[in-house]
């Protein structure tokens, strides 16, 4: 790609969520560097990062420079400001660093009907990846690890989701609480929950 074209934008806000999909993701090549000989693609990329932040669309750029290098402009340019993108390009750039952010991937992973969002993994087959986006999701304190609480969610939310009465009982949640937690220490971490989701499988879950 040597720029910026209307159909780059209009291809990747097409893939970023128009289509309902639970993590939309949207890779955008060799992001040029730019000034303001290149407009019209400036106009355009700051249009399709507003439009994504908006819709909380996961976007992974690789460009030439940091977000606040993409676009340079000269000084006298910001001083005599007759260009509204000199203007626009600050807020452009705090969203980009913005959308690099836990808080703005976790609250994208959230954004998510329940349904919808657990219809994305296979629950017989959790990878890594899968895990790290439950974390997302689950761990909201972003201790990286589940306790209790944060537990009982996902447990409720799997169940809910796999068409099973989502009013489990404390008991019932405590148990596989114990079965997951295999060091006893309160809380379910990253590996453990692999090891339960590959050993005995969340679908375990599923069948309560
Ligand atoms: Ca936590
Ligand atoms: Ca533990």
């Amino acid at each position: 790609m040597t720029g910026i074209t209307q159909k780059d934008v209009d291809t990747a806000v097409e893939e970023g969520g128009y289509g309902g999909e639970a993590f939309p993701t949207v890779f955008l090549d060799d992001v040029p560097n730019l000034t303001l000989q290149e407009r019209d693609q400036v106009r355009r990329f700051i249009t399709l990062v507003d439009t994504f932040y908006e819709r909380k669309v996961k976007l992974i750029i690789r460009a030439g420079a940091d977000a606040p290098d993409i676009f340079t402009f000269e000084t006298m340019d910001k001083a005599t400001a007759v260009q509204d993108e000199i203007f626009a390009w600050d807020r452009t750039v705090s969203r980009l660093i913005e959308m690099q952010s836990e808080d703005y991937l976790k609250a994208q992973a959230q954004e998510v009907p329940v349904e919808e969002y657990w219809a994305m993994f296979d629950l017989a087959r959790i990878s890594d990846d899968d895990i790290e986006r439950i974390w997302l999701r689950y761990d909201d304190d972003g201790s990286k690890e589940l306790d209790r609480k944060e537990f009982r969610k996902l447990a409720e939310d799997i169940i809910h989701a796999t068409g099973g009465d989502r009013n489990i009982s404390e008991s019932v949640v405590e148990e596989i609480f114990q079965e997951v937690d295999t060091n006893q220490n309160g809380l379910v971490d990253m590996e453990e929950f692999r090891t339960f989701a590959q050993k005995i499988g969340v679908k375990k879950l599923a069948a309560l």
